[in-house]
C-alpha cells in the first residue's frame, strides 16, 4: 500500500520542491495531471498550455527516471470535466495513501479548494510551503508591518543583505544600490541582437503540439513555431546563453522597445523560473560572478538581480499579504472591457501593432511593453484592472496569478491606490517615442497633441489626468503635470479632451459591434449607424458603406473587415423599405451587387432609433 500520495502542479518541476523532501521512493507515488479546468479557467493562450503540458511530461520521464513511481495522467486520460479535486479523488481511490501532500501553490483560488481537500477526501492533507524563494511570506508580512509604505526599493536591500548578492562586506557593490539612471537608453536595429536560446521540439512536445491544437484550437494565439525549452537542463542552457550574449547589455537597454526585435536584451528566462526548472537564487549568483570576474557591468549585473530579489520577491509578498481583497481593488472605478483590437493586434497605433502581435506569436512582451504600451493604453482609456488581470494571466506564458496580478492591478493599473506603485505609470506618446522606433511607422503622429491624426496616447494621457485630478494631484510626484496641464490655454484643453472622448467613442463603438456580430449576428448597431448618417447626409444625398464601416471602426485598418456586414446590413434595411441601395442610380442588391454602392435615406422613411 502506499503511504503518501504527493501531489505535483504544472509549476512545481523543481527536483527538491518541498513535497518530495522526505518522501520514500520505495513506498510513496506522485501523482501529476493536466487538468481542462486548469487550462481553461482563463482560457490561456495556445504556447502557454503546450509548454506547461510538454515540461510536466519531461519532469515525469525524469522522475521516473530517477526511481520516482510517477501516475501521469494526461488530458486524454483526464477529460472535458477534469479538476485538480477529480483527479485526486480518483488517485485516492487507486493508490490509497495514507496522506495526501501538496506544496503550496501558487494562485489563492487553489489554495482555498485544497485547504477544503481534508474534510472532503477524510485523510490528512499536508499543504507545505513553498520554499522556492528568497522571502518566506511570513518574513515579507514582518518586513510590511508597521509601514506605511511598502516601496520595493527598501525590501530590495534588505534581501541584497540577506543574500549577500552584490554587497562588499556590509556595502553594495560600486557603493551604490540602484544605477537606474544608467539604464533608460533607447536601442538601434542592430544585426547581431543576441537571440534567446530556441530549442526544436522532441517526440513528447511534438504529442502535446498536437493535443494542444485538436483540444484548445480556439484559444488565444500561436502554437507555432514552438521553441521553449521544456527541461531543466535546457533551462540551464538558456541561462548559460543568457549570461554570455546578452546580459552585458540588459542594464542600458532595459527600458527599450525596437519594431521587429520582441526580445531586446532581456533573458525570457521568466517562463523557466515560474515553472520551477531554474531556481531564482542560483540565476542571482551566476549574475553576480559573471560581475565578479569582469564579464558584465555593474549596471547589468544589479538591473538583472534586482529585477529577481527586488521586484519578484516582492510582489510574491505583497500578493500573499493582501489576497484575496487585493483582486477586487479598482482605485480608480474602471469599468470598461479589454479592448477588441487588443486579442487580433489589428490596429493602427504601431507600437500596440507591434507588441500583441508578438504576444499573439510569441506568448511574451518584455517589461517596458507590458507597462508602458499595453498597461499604459488601457489605464488611460480606463479598462477595468479585473477584465485586464485576465487578459495578462491568459496572455503570457508566464503568467502565475502571484506575480501577474501584483503587476497588472498593482503597478500597471495603480487600481490598488498607489500600495505598489507610487504614481500612475501613464505617459503620452513623447515618451514612447524616445524610448521606442514605433513612431516613425505609425500612420498617427507623435507630436500632435490632439485631432484625429494625433497619437492617441497625447489626448488620452492628458483626459486620464484631468478625469482623476482629485485622486491624483495631491501626488508630489504628479504636481508638475498638472502644473503644465493648467498652463494650457482653456481651448487647447478643450481640444484635447474632445479628442479623448472621440477616440473613447470610437472604441466603444468598436468593443459594441464586435460583441454584437459575434453574438448571432446581431446587426443593430450598424443598422443605427447606417440610419444615422444617412439621416445626417440628408435627402437626395447618398453615402458610401465604407463611411460606415470607417465609423464603426477604431482605426483605419479594421473597418474593411466589417465591409461584409455593413452591406448584408445595408440589403436588410432595403428589403425594409427604410433605405435606398443603388449602383450608377439604379436599384441593387448590395450583397451581390460588384464594385461601389451607394446607400440614401428614402423621402417616406422617417430614420428611427432602433
Ligand atoms: P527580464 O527583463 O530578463 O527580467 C529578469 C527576470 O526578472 C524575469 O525573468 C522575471 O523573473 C523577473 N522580473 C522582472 N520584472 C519583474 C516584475 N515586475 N515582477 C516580477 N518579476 C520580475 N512577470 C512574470 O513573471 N509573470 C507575469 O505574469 C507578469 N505579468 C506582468 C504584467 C504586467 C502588467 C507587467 C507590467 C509586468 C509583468 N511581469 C510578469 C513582469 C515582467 O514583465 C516579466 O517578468 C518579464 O517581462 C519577463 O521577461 P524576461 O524573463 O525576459 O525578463
Ligand atoms: C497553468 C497550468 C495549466 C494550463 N495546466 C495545468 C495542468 O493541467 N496541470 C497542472 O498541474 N498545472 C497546470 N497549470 C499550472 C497551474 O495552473 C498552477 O500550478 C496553479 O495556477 C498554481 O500556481
Ligand atoms: Fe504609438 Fe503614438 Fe507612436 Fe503611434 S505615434 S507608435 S500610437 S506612441
Amino acid at each position: 500500500m502506499t503511504c503518501r500520495l504527493i501531489l505535483v502542479l504544472g509549476d512545481q518541476l523543481t527536483p527538491d520542491i518541498t513535497s518530495l523532501r522526505g518522501a520514500d521512493k520505495a513506498r510513496d507515488a506522485i501523482l501529476m495531471c493536466e487538468v481542462w479546468d486548469e487550462a481553461t479557467y482563463v482560457r490561456h493562450h495556445k504556447k502557454k498550455i503546450a509548454f506547461i503540458f510538454s515540461c510536466m511530461r519531461h519532469f515525469a520521464g525524469a522522475l521516473q527516471a530517477s526511481g520516482w513511481t510517477v501516475d501521469y495522467r494526461s488530458l486524454e486520460q483526464t477529460g472535458e470535466s477534469s479538476s485538480f479535486t477529480s483527479e485526486v479523488e480518483r488517485a485516492l481511490v487507486r493508490h490509497k495513501p495514507d496522506r495526501l501532500v501538496v506544496t503550496a501553490p501558487g494562485e489563492w483560488r487553489l489554495l482555498r479548494v485544497m485547504r477544503g481537500w481534508q474534510e472532503r477526501f477524510g485523510i490528512p492533507v499536508d499543504i507545505v510551503d513553498d520554499d522556492r524563494f528568497i522571502c518566506a511570506t511570513p518574513e515579507f508580512a514582518s518586513w510590511a508591518a508597521g509601514r506605511k509604505q511598502l516601496r520595493m526599493e527598501y525590501f530590495y536591500r534588505d534581501m541584497r543583505r540577506k543574500t549577500g548578492l552584490l554587497m562588499d562586506g556590509g556595502e553594495p557593490a560600486g557603493d551604490q544600490w540602484n544605477f537606474d539612471h544608467d539604464n533608460r537608453k533607447p536601442a538601434k536595429a542592430d544585426l547581431f541582437m543576441p537571440q534567446p536560446l530556441r530549442f526544436e521540439p522532441d517526440d513528447i512536445t511534438r504529442d502535446v503540439l498536437r493535443l494542444v491544437e485538436q483540444r484548445f484550437a480556439d484559444h488565444f494565439g500561436d502554437l507555432e513555431p514552438f521553441w521553449f525549452g521544456v527541461t531543466q537542463h535546457h533551462a540551464e542552457q538558456a541561462l548559460a546563453h543568457f549570461i554570455e550574449t546578452t546580459l552585458p547589455r540588459f542594464g542600458d537597454f532595459q527600458d527599450a522597445m525596437l519594431d521587429g526585435e520582441a526580445f531586446l536584451y532581456h533573458s525570457v528566462l521568466s517562463i523557466y523560473l515560474n515553472v520551477g526548472l531554474l531556481d531564482p537564487l542560483d540565476v542571482c549568483r551566476r549574475v553576480d560572478a559573471a560581475y565578479r570576474n569582469g564579464h558584465v557591468p555593474l549596471n547589468a549585473a544589479e538591473g538583472y538581480i534586482r529585477q529577481i530579489i527586488g521586484w519578484r520577491e516582492y510582489v510574491r509578498g505583497i500578493y500573499w499579504l493582501k489576497m484575496p481583497q487585493y483582486g477586487e481593488q479598482n482605485y480608480f472605478g474602471h469599468q470598461r472591457p479589454v479592448p477588441a483590437f487588443y486579442w487580433t493586434g489589428d490596429t493602427d497605433m504601431a507600437c500596440l501593432r507591434a507588441t500583441i502581435g508578438q504576444t499573439k506569436r510569441e506568448a511574451y512582451a518584455h517589461h517596458i511593453q507590458r507597462l508602458m504600451l499595453t498597461g499604459n493604453f488601457a489605464l488611460l482609456a480606463g479598462v477595468s484592472p479585473q477584465a485586464l488581470h485576465e487578459w495578462y494571466l491568459l496572455v503570457y506564458a508566464d503568467a502565475f496569478e502571484w506575480v501577474e496580478l501584483p503587476n497588472t492591478l498593482g503597478m500597471s493599473q495603480f487600481g490598488d491606490g498607489g500600495l505598489l506603485a507610487s504614481k500612475p505609470y501613464v505617459s503620452s506618446g513623447a515618451y514612447i517615442n524616445r524610448m521606442s522606433n514605433h513612431c516613425k511607422g505609425c500612420r498617427y503622429d507623435v507630436a500632435e497633441p490632439y485631432g484625429p491624426d494625433a497619437c492617441p496616447f497625447n489626448p488620452l494621457y492628458w483626459a486620464f489626468l484631468d478625469r482623476h485630478r482629485e485622486k491624483l494631484a495631491r501626488n508630489p510626484r504628479m504636481a508638475q503635470m498638472y502644473r503644465t496641464w493648467d498652463k494650457l490655454t482653456d481651448e487647447r484643453r478643450a481640444q484635447t479632451l474632445a479628442s479623448a472622448d472621440a477616440f473613447l467613442a470610437k472604441l466603444d463603438s468598436a468593443e459594441r459591434l464586435t460583441k454584437s456580430t459575434a453574438a448571432a449576428g446581431d446587426s443593430t448597431i450598424i443598422a443605427d449607424t447606417i440610419l444615422r448618417l444617412c439621416a445626417t447626409r440628408g435627402l437626395d444625398k447618398t453615402i458610401c458603406p465604407s463611411d460606415v464601416a470607417r465609423a464603426l471602426s477604431v482605426d483605419e485598418n479594421a473597418w474593411r473587415t466589417l465591409m461584409p456586414d455593413v452591406r448584408r446590413v445595408a440589403g436588410e434595411l432595403a428589403a425594409a423599405g427604410q433605405i435606398a441601395v443603388t449602383q450608377r442610380g439604379t436599384a441593387v442588391d448590395p450583397v451581390t451587387a460588384r464594385g461601389a454602392i451607394r446607400l440614401a435615406q428614402i423621402a417616406s422613411t422617417k430614420t428611427r432609433s432602433r
